[in-house]
């Protein structure tokens, strides 16, 4: 994989050496000598990292590193501070600026390659998430930029992976402070145990696990399913760079080293506790932007395209199964009216409200969806017609029962439905045909005085009207 680098440093000398390091490696390599170089460079180049020199004349590293960060257009651009710097106070305002990590000077090579790839890799994910999610055309509509921070004290979940009793304490009790809850594994295999839940936002893992291999246990969290996604922070010796490009080798997302100190530590998880959760607010949209093709966007429940295609594969399925198939239709009564007297948004209300209690009436096997303005389809395989007609009624109750909720209605506005339900035993049948015998029922139950349920024929005779009475019978 080739990234794009921008390298910012005032001295000439450094910026050869970088340059020099990475082209051999095959990166593409940008430079700037200044603050506002490298600002019109990272809007006009799109780097995919920036390598950023702290001490530098006029604009200096902490202050590009938060305007960066402040940009939309650059904002998502991963930062490596570049420093001489060894005092904690001055990492943690990098990290405090926005940067994403911290390279010393002189530059080790493992150090530099390992932690450049590490962070073009994640952007590179990020960015196939972004570019997917802006095609859906829903990047705006969401009225939310994913990359945005609107929670500065933001905390979470971390599992922290040592047996050294003293460090467990210490990391634990800083971690909390900040508001963190931490849950210690003194093992491995705890550690894999206690992760399976799922319910972490970082994982902490201490290299030096008594008699295991705390690498390994990195990459069976990794290639675990609950905690694929979950960013990994290592804790290791100073000097122990074998370790630490071997860990960034196998997905590890970030790394400390001992003596551990609090701000710097403090720091690092809210930056990969705050990746974690744009990561999964980027996914979260991804999914939602991806059923708004199966789903009504007013009610939440299914669409009608959806409901015919699932229906077809569930009649086809009589086959195999020799199981009926049945389905109903209800449609509100005289909801004319409750638009006319109370207004459109009320009647919306109200059709939101009927999904969700039709959607938390039915089995998990049933598929509620909405065939078109007040009228709704439940589908129910392996359902007997007297089964069926048991479900109607309790449905047709439960929605006759108690008033909907709507704003201004102290007592709630009462709202009932009239059901049609149709059963077919043959895989022949089709979804137009068995729905047309299901409306001619709702038609007979409307005509008999609403809020009532009526089933169809058995047999689907040729030549059925839309709700034509004579097609129907009374249950
Ligand atoms: P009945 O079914 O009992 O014969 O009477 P009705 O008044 O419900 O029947 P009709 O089918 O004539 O009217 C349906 C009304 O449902 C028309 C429209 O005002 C309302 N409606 C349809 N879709 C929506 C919607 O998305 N939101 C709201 N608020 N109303 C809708
Ligand atoms: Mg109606
Ligand atoms: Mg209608």
């Amino acid at each position: 994989m080739t990234a794009r680098i921008l390298v910012v440093d005032d001295t000439p000398a450094n910026l050869r050496l970088l340059e020099a390091k990475l082209t051999a490696e095959y990166f593409e390599v940008l430079t700037a000598a200044d603050g506002p170089s490298a600002l019109d460079m990272a809007a006009s180049n799109a780097p995919d990292l920036i390598l950023l020199d702290i001490m530098m004349p006029g604009l200096d590293g902490f202050e590009v590193a938060k305007r960066l960060k402040s940009d939309p257009s650059t904002q998502h651009i991963p930062i490596v501070m570049v420093t001489a710097l060894t005092d904690s106070a001055d990492r943690v305002r990098g990290l405090e600026a926005g940067a994403d990590d911290f390279i010393s000077k002189p530059v080790n090579d493992v150090a530099l390659f390992a932690r450049v790839r590490s962070l073009t890799r994640l952007k590179v994910m990020m960015d196939e998430l972004r570019i997917r999610h802006m095609a859906t055309g829903r990047f705006q509509m969401a009225g939310k930029d994913p990359y945005g921070d609107d929670d500065e004290t933001i905390t979470g979940k971390v599992l922290l992976v040592d047996d050294t009793k003293n460090m467990v304490g210490q990391v634990r009790g800083y971690l909390t402070d900040a508001g963190h809850i931490v849950e210690p594994a003194t093992s491995s295999a705890e550690a894999l145990e206690r992760s399976r839940s799922g319910a972490f936002d970082l994982l902490i893992v201490a290299l030096h696990l008594q008699g295991e291999d705390g690498l390994r246990l990195c990459s069976q969290l990794r290639s675990q399913e609950e905690t694929r996604h979950v960013p990994i922070l290592m804790i290791l010796d100073d000097g122990d760079l074998r370790h630490l490009a071997k860990g960034l080798d196998l997905g590890v997302t970030d790394y400390l080293v001992r003596p551990i100190d609090k701000n710097e530590l403090r720091a690092r998880t809210r930056t990969q506790i705050r990746r974690r959760r744009y990561h999964d607010r980027l996914r979260n949209m991804l999914e939602s932007s991806v059923s708004l093709a199966y789903t009504d966007t007013l009610t939440g429940v299914y669409n009608r395209r959806y409901m015919d295609d699932h229906l077809a594969r569930k009649i086809e399925e009589i086959a195999a199964t020799a199981k009926p198939v049945s389905v109903m239709i209800f449609d509100l009564d005289h909801f004319k009216r409750i638009n006319d007297s109370y207004g459109h948004a009320c009647g919306d209300r109200i059709l939101k409200g009927v999904a969700e209690r039709v959607s938390t009436s039915i089995r998990d096997i049933d598929l509620v969806a909405r065939y078109g303005g007040e009228e709704f389809v439940v589908i129910m395989p392996s359902t007997p017609a007297d089964v069926a007609l048991t479900v109607a009624d309790r449905l047709r109750n439960r929605l006759a029962e108690q008033p909907f909720a709507v704003p201004g209605q102290a007592d709630g506005l009462a709202v009932t439905a009239s059901i049609g339900v149709a059963t077919t035993t043959d895989p022949a049948e089709t979804v137009e045909g068995l729905l047309m015998r299901a409306d001619a029922a709702l038609y007979a139950a409307k005509e008999a005085g609403r809020n009532q349920m009526r089933a169809a024929d058995e047999v689907n005779s040729p030549g059925t009207k839309r709700r034509s009475p004579e097609t129907v019978q009374s249950a």
